[in-house]
């Protein structure tokens, strides 16, 4: 008996020893960012290129505002493909792969020492805020400048003349529907939705980290563009479909940063 007692100590001081050389071993959380912590759509956390970013509920990010635009894209330097229509600096970045969206993301994590990433599309559907069908509602078309589709604005000689080589009877414009921009419009032209973002409907397709459900090997952009009038792809459950080197003068990305 007295055999089995002391290995029995034994073993439970062996357990101990392991168990504090495990505690010992732990790393300890990364201190918490209060910046990232207090953040709130009336007081955004502003980063160094001067994104805003606001709280969605039911996720742990923080999301940009706006989508990344042309300016804080060329602060990388990893090279931007302008499209074939006029941008200015404030524009949504377009043209870019998600290979480079992710390029973009480690550039300014590495930067500013916070984890910047692509929205997860779960993150993206938190974003929405709403379950309606369309991200203002059920009716159609959008109300006049609910953000930028194709409308009726598209049927005008600058977008004759993008469409030079194809055949202008192939592009259709949504019916009842104008919002000002032809191609891309400034960030934030629009309304913000509840949670303060912009352009989460229209302007550029967003790329976001997951795979698409169908389209094989690729990952899945969320939101509409300019260039988009089709119901499903103006609809809340919108999704589009890319390779990860899909590069279209419609698809951007916006970032979140991790709290
Ligand atoms: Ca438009």
């Amino acid at each position: 008996m007295k055999k089995r007692l002391a290995l029995t100590v034994c073993a439970a001081l062996a357990a101990a020893c392991l168990l504090t050389q495990c505690a010992n071993l732990t790393i300890p959380p990364a201190p918490l960012d209060p910046a990232l912590l207090s953040a709130s759509k009336e007081a955004p956390f502003v980063n160094s290129l001067g994104m805003k970013f606001v709280p969605v509920p039911g996720t742990n990010v923080l999301f940009c505002t706006t989508e990344t635009t042309v300016a804080q894209y060329q602060e990388a330097g990893l090279g931007y493909q302008p499209p074939r229509f006029p941008q200015e600096s404030n524009h949504p970045a377009v043209n870019v792969t998600w290979d480079e969206a992710k390029a973009w993301c480690a550039w300014l994590s590495q930067r500013e020492g916070k984890k910047y990433r692509l929205a997860t599309d779960a993150e993206w559907s938190a974003a929405q805020g709403t379950s309606s069908t369309y991200p203002w509602g059920e009716s159609w078309p959008p109300p006049n400048n609910y953000g930028n589709y194709m409308g009726q604005e598209a049927a005008v000689a600058e977008m004759k003349a993008f469409m030079q080589g194809h055949s202008y009877a192939t592009v259709g414009v949504m019916a009842g529907y104008r919002d000002r921009h032809v191609f891309t419009a400034p960030v934030g032209s629009y309304a913000a939705n509840g949670y303060g973002m912009y352009d989460l409907g229209g302007n550029a397709w967003e790329w976001c980290e997951d795979a698409h459900p169908t389209v094989a090997g690729g990952s899945v952009l969320r939101g509409g563009s300019w260039g988009d009038y089709a119901h499903e792809n103006l609809a809340s459950s919108g999704r589009y479909g890319l390779k990860p080197d899909g590069r279209r003068n419609y698809g951007g990305f916006r970032c979140v940063v991790e709290r």
